[in-house]
């Protein structure tokens, strides 16, 4: 239950067009940003965004959208949620930037503090703070290997873990993410899933994580091993939850092992999926959690919060880089975390999973291309499949995907098959707004048929 009416931002909760999708002003930025942007930095949409808040976002021709994408599960507590601009404001006046390294100030540990209380277990824990999520993922791998003197990472097919060169590495798909840009690091071994869309019921939890672990005991060694970095639901990947007792059974292994378990919980974290975190669900406790994206409702934040014994094993002036905790991000990060726990968004995130799965069942029950309805909280995804079997249909994504953008709605693809469309809406959305977008999908699927 809401405690307080969610903010919206002074943005008004409607989804209206005054254009054509996009607008002339988009239309024009769109020509400058061709001429003056990099053409490897894509764009979801051809919309410019003009300002955003509650459940929408408006462009600079005065449409607005309803976003479920939150800027890619980023804008948990919504954009420009009060407690977030009134903590920035504050500290921007105070003080913009010292280097934590330099001068340290109080934001960044009580960030940590935070995050040592929050993240699963009881343990003592530390956490250091960094920029973005592929950062964090590098540094869990350094402190990783510091830790246990080995060098090996082991991931899982479809993970998406960034774009720096290790986090490349890391990432199972190729186009857009790797495509000509090795050579990748080394000493990064994948290993298979639990897909249970996929896998078919034989393979439930348990032997989708024996099917793993004989891989890497064959090909890697537990000997070799410095750690297993996993998302507890896949993102980019395709929203794919693994079976129940695939994530117990690798931290059971990991911890017989001496092998440190990663949770990236970069696209999961922080009331995403109706738990703070995604390991909360099945009570799995990993060694060391990786955060970023909803952690600072918008500033660019990210963390790695551990095993005090691992975090602490690295020599001092191991971990951090200049802007790393950044003051703004810090004050927006405990603005976040207490808007969280103030207007219980765990529970709103259940909520928003009723609804919406409520609704994809209703339209799955008479369209055999919804193949899956499937994820948690606030992160549900619909995989799209020739009907009656388990074949991708990238291409039906795609229209869906444009034709919701035509319409006013923010939608975001993913999957390695490219046949997933998600929903990642902010918090801070209304039921009104998510029954209009589900209203807008359901007739664009009927005009598909
Ligand atoms: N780990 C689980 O989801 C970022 C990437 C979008 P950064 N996902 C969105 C794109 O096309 O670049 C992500 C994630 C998980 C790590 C990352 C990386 O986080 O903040 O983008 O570096």
């Amino acid at each position: 239950m809401t405690t307080q009416p969610p903010s919206t931002a002074g943005v008004t909760q409607h989804r209206a067009l005054v254009t054509d999708l996009p607008g002339p002003r988009s239309r024009a930025l769109m020509e400058r940003k061709t001429a003056a942007v990099a053409a490897g930095v894509g764009t979801t949409m051809p919309v410019f965004a003009a300002r955003a808040g509650g459940g929408v976002v408006v462009d600079v021709d005065g449409n607005h959208l309803i976003d479920l994408g939150s800027g890619i599960a980023v804008t948990t507590v919504g954009n420009s949620a009060p407690r977030v601009v009134e903590a920035v404001q504050q500290q921007v006046a105070a003080f913009t930037h010292t280097c934590f390294m330099v001068t340290p100030y109080d934001g960044y540990v009580a960030v940590a503090e935070a995050l040592n209380r929050l993240t699963p277990g009881d343990h003592a824990k530390r956490t250091a703070l960094f920029n973005s999520g592929a950062e964090a993922v590098e540094n869990a791998v350094k402190i990783a290997r510091v830790a246990t003197g080995k060098d090996a990472v082991v991931v899982f097919d479809h993970a998406y873990h960034g774009r720096t060169n290790l986090t490349m590495a890391m990432t199972a798909k190729n186009m857009p993410y790797k495509h000509g840009f090795g050579p990748f690091a080394p000493e990064v071994y994948r290993a298979p899933l639990s897909y249970p869309f996929r896998d078919g019921k034989e393979v439930d939890g348990q032997a989708a994580a024996a099917r793993a672990l004989d891989v890497v005991e064959k090909q890697v060694g537990a000997e070799n091993l410095a750690a297993v970095v996993i998302e507890p639901i896949q993102g980019e990947g395709g929203f794919i939850e693994p079976a129940t007792g695939f994530l117990p059974a690798l931290a059971a292994w990991c911890r017989a092992n001496d092998v440190v378990l990663v949770a990236d919980e970069v696209q999961t974290g922080f009331a995403r999926t109706g738990d703070l975190f995604a390991c909360d669900h099945e009570g799995v406790v990993p060694d060391l959690i990786v955060t970023a994206k909803g952690i600072a409702g918008g500033l660019p934040l990210s963390a790695v919060t551990g095993r005090a014994e691992l975090m602490d094993a690295v020599h001092a002036g191991g971990l951090g880089g200049t802007y790393g905790g950044n003051p703004l991000a810090c004050a927006a990060a405990l603005a976040a975390i207490e808007t969280i726990e103030a207007e219980d968004l765990v529970g709103r995130a259940r909520e928003v999973e009723r609804l919406m799965k409520d609704r994809l069942h209703r339209l799955q029950a008479d369209d055999a291309r919804i193949g899956d309805v499937r994820g948690r909280g606030a992160m549900i995804a619909v995989e799209l499949v020739e009907p009656g079997t388990t074949t991708p249909d990238p291409v039906l994504t795609r229209e869906l995907a444009a034709a919701a953008h035509r319409a006013g709605v923010i939608v975001l693809t993913c999957g390695t098959y490219g046949n997933v469309l998600r929903f990642l809406p902010p918090l801070a959305i209304g039921d009104d707004l998510l029954h209009e977008a589900l209203d807008v999908l359901a007739d664009l699927l009927a005009g598909t048929r």
